[in-house]
């Protein structure tokens, strides 16, 4: 999969791009990140990327001409590619259209903004807008660098085998369970006995009651409508022995709780 950012900022993304994950998958060679600085396709002597604002006010704007240019070079680049500029009024970025963009494996063209904002008119050569999140940043490269290292991970031989040990389907989107490792004991603090006991059925159980146990605390949000039923006492007629076992379990640790 092959990334081209749009960015007057390239050092920023080279140096991001050259750690850990991305970087062992571009050494590998499945995916390729290169840029292309609008500021190459200015045309006046100071290479000016913004002006200030028709309709007056503070601040100033991306100019159209340098970027759309930048765009169209990548187009010719990856003629296939999708164009994505990161800007805050963009959708949110999910796990879930993550995992779309991995499956589709379609090449993009990641366009970052900086000072106010782009010229409206740049959306034209624009196919969709994403946002990772509702906080002011200074620029769109570290958004876009969020995406690429979040699709990333989901490229087939990008993880290794240890971290991307498929999880279980009903886990998936949950937070994560607690996690230990040596020592057993950590000043006096000591390590929950079912995961030292080794029933890897029992272990698996815990986990699961402590992953929703924990995302219905913090996150309601993340849970299905199904999860959400199970926890609040909801059950479904038609369940197993076993699973209503696990549901009244996991209801009676939330209600010791509080
Ligand atoms: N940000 C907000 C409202 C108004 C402006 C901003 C803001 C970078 C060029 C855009 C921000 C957030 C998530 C890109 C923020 C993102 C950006 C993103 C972004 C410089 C103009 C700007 C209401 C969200 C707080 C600066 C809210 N995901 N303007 O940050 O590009 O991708």
């Amino acid at each position: 999969m092959k990334f081209i950012f749009i960015t007057i900022f390239p050092e920023q993304i080279e140096a991001a791009s050259d750690h850990s994950i991305l970087k062992r998958a571009k050494d590998a060679g499945i995916i390729e990140i290169s840029c292309i600085n609008p500021r190459d396709f200015t045309t006046d002597k100071h290479r000016s990327v913004d002006d200030s604002p028709f309709g007056g006010g503070a601040g100033m704007v991306f100019k159209p001409q340098p970027l759309v240019d930048a765009i169209r070079k990548a187009k010719e680049v990856l003629p296939y590619a999708k164009v994505i500029a990161l800007c805050p009024g963009g959708t949110t970025l999910k796990q879930s259209m993550v995992v779309n963009y991995a499956k589709n494996a379609q090449d993009m063209i990641l366009v970052c903004g900086h000072y106010e904002g782009f010229d409206e008119r740049i959306f034209n050569w624009v196919d969709e807008k994403l946002s990772i999140g509702d906080y002011v940043v200074t620029g769109g490269e570290l958004p876009a660098l969020v995406l690429v290292d979040a699709v990333s991970r989901f490229i087939p031989g990008v993880l290794g085998k240890a971290e991307s040990a498929a999880e279980d389907s009903f886990a998936t989107g949950l937070l994560e369970y607690p996690q230990y490792t040596r020592p057993e004991i950590f000043e006096g603090l000591q390590v929950p006995e079912v995961l030292r006991n080794g029933d890897h059925a029992k272990i698996a159980a815990w986990r699961l009651k402590k992953s929703l146990i924990a995302t219905y605390h913090l996150r309601k949000d993340l849970l299905t409508a199904e999860q959400l039923d199970m926890l609040e006492g909801r059950l479904h007629p038609k369940m197993s022995k076993t699973q209503r076992r696990f549901w009244e379990e996991v209801r009676s640790e939330l209600n010791e709780e509080h």
